[in-house]
């Protein structure tokens, strides 16, 4: 496992320390397995057989309605077009020209997003692929090391989603979008280049997501949804920075929180199921695009979310509800508060809680002194 944060360590350093654990590396090219957990040492949980048609495996695991299945896998040598071959820093330049493109400034590898250490600018396409490439400027905003990272945005970024073929259409001739999905479910397809040794914080769409990595390496750990509680979350990110050496003393639960990971190389594609947590960190500068799209009904998404990331409009009004309940019980004295707080949490799980989840609640209670029928028990 990695120990340590990268701090300043090069690129190369970052991927030696972490090579015991880069399970998903030594996939056979063409495989699709699911992701890997760490913690079970490496262990490699095979999501088919070699054989198995990529894409009818992708088509049917994106798809599935199970939560069982829904799980985030790699996908191997993927031909994802000539990009695969083309997208060089020169040729990137050259197609993509000197748009003007909005980007995240670091001067440390993990960017805090809840915290902002970090500045937004704006460069041209070219120069910003150009600095991005490198490891010291000569032109630079905030210090000659400075670390860049794009994710794309549409033309008009509070309403439109990023769209390659409008925002770069030169570029998105030379990459072919996977067809898992049908083509009145697509949300986006955004841009993610990064500097080498850049990390993005932690955090969940609402959207199913297929990640390709174009060129260069890229580190993805992963969190399901069933483990929000230990992830000490602040909206859709998570306050816990540095994943990899957490303060344990600040974020206790976050030990609970299983970890699954996996190194993205040229024609990798990661299946990130919609609500499942994701971090990355750049191993090398790298070209990526990432397609959203919606796995739920469409009128099941807030209209006015660019980013796929505004949580489903049934769960923004359960959560507004439950703000109105909360504020309801403060008439009660302390007492009662307790009492039926209790209670409306035992309803909501019981109510809610896929039968999963509950086992795994039960089996998280080291003294097995609550049975699974006091979670589920009618209150
Ligand atoms: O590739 C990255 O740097 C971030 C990817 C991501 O956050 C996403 O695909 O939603």
């Amino acid at each position: 496992m990695l120990n340590g944060a990268p701090g300043k360590s090069s690129c190369a350093d970052i991927y030696r320390r972490g090579q015991g654990c880069f399970c998903a590396r030594h996939l056979p090219r063409g495989e699709i397995k699911s992701a890997v957990c760490v913690r079970e040492c490496n262990k490699i949980h095979p999501h088919q057989s070699a054989a198995a048609d990529l894409e009818s495996v992708c088509t049917r695991t994106c798809n599935s309605s199970s939560t069982a299945q829904r799980r985030p896998a790699v996908l191997r040598a993927v031909r994802l077009g000539p990009c695969l071959e083309k997208w060089t820093v020169e040729y990137l330049g050259q197609k993509g020209g000197d748009k003007e493109v909005k980007i995240h400034v670091s001067t440390v590898p993990q960017m805090d997003f809840l915290h902002k250490n970090f500045a937004y600018k704006t460069l041209p396409f070219n120069e910003f692929v150009k600095r991005a490439s490198e490891r010291k400027h000569s032109d630079f905003f905030l210090c000659e090391d400075e670390s860049y990272y794009l994710r794309s945005l549409g033309e008009d970024v509070r309403r439109e989603p990023a769209d390659l073929s409008k925002q770069f259409p030169d570029l998105a001739e030379d990459f072919n979008i996977p067809q898992f999905f049908a083509a009145d479910q697509f949300f986006s397809s955004v841009f993610r280049i990064s500097s080498c040794g850049l990390q993005l914080w932690t955090h969940y769409d609402v959207m199913d997501n297929l990640l390709a990595q174009v060129t260069g390496m890229k580190r993805v750990v992963l969190y399901s949804p069933q483990d929000a509680l230990h992830l000490y979350l602040s909206g859709d990110k998570s306050e816990v920075l540095d994943i990899d050496s957490p303060d344990l003393k600040r974020f206790p639960e976050f030990v609970k929180a299983k970890r699954y990971e996996c190194v993205l190389e040229p024609g990798d594609l990661l299946f990130i199921p919609a609500l499942w947590f994701h971090n990355t960190l750049a191993l090398q500068f790298g070209v990526g695009v990432n397609v959203f799209w919606r796995h739920l009904p469409a009128d099941s998404y807030d209209k006015k979310d660019p980013y796929g990331n505004k949580d489903p409009v049934a769960a923004s009004r359960a959560l507004q509800a439950l703000e109105r309940a909360l504020h309801t019980l403060d008439e009660l004295p302390a007492d009662y508060r307790d009492f039926y707080g209790r209670r409306m949490i035992q309803r909501i799980q019981k109510r809610t809680y896929s039968d999963s989840l509950t086992r795994t609640a039960t089996r998280e209670d080291p003294d097995g002194t609550l049975p699974s029928s006091q979670l589920t028990k009618p209150g």
